[in-house]
């Protein structure tokens, strides 16, 4: 099924395997679906844990789709990617090879079971707003832009690395 299409930003993270490969094969698992392009990805940022900080840093990225998916297929195919990739849930805020989370999606605000756009704990997090603003420094949330959002979080700590733009295609 599609439909009309819509920007999508997704934040990517892992901290355990190699992230920067599982980040690229998610990636390009999505730029092969037939309604789905990847437009444009964030240099990789080494992060230090939030949440549960016993351990690892992790490597973050944000990346800009256009998709004609719906929210809830655009999930189903994210979630997909994260299972291939052999993600396993366990601990909450905890150790993981891949974590897929859809930020925005077009204009929609979505407050589904399993499904809430855009992400409830994304204004808080610098390991998801630097990256962002790397790729849509301009993009309004909630009235205000992420680099204004990402002005007003501590970021302390993270650092973007020299890979540049397409290391998802290396
Ligand atoms: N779900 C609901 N809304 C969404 C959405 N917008 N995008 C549901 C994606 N998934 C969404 O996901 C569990 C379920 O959330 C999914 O099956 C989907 O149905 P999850 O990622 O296990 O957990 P979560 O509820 O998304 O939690 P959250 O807040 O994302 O925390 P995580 O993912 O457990 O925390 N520190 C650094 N520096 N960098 C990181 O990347 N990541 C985490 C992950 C903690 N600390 C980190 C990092
Ligand atoms: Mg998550």
């Amino acid at each position: 099924m599609s439909g009309p299409s819509n920007t999508v930003y997704l934040s990517l993270g892992g901290n355990l395997g190699d992230p920067a490969r599982s980040m690229a094969a998610a990636l390009r698992l999505l730029d092969a679906d037939p309604d789905t392009d990847v437009a444009t990805v964030s240099s990789l940022y080494r992060t230090p844990p939030w949440g549960k900080l016993d351990q690892p840093d992790f490597l973050n990225a944000a990346a800009g789709l256009s998709t004609r998916l719906s929210p809830r297929a655009l999930l189903d195919l994210c979630l997909d990617a994260e299972r291939k990739l052999k993600r396993v849930r366990e601990e909450r805020w905890g150790p993981r090879l891949i974590d897929i989370d859809i930020l925005v999606f077009g204009d929609q605000i979505i407050h589904e079971t399993g499904l809430e756009v855009p992400h409830p704990r994304m204004l808080e997090r610098a390991f998801v707003l630097a990256p962002l603003a790397e790729v849509a420094p301009g993009l309004a949330i909630a009235g205000k832009s992420v680099a204004d959002r990402l002005g007003s979080v501590d970021a302390a700590g993270i650092e973007r690395l020299p890979s540049g733009r397409d290391w998802w295609l290396r």
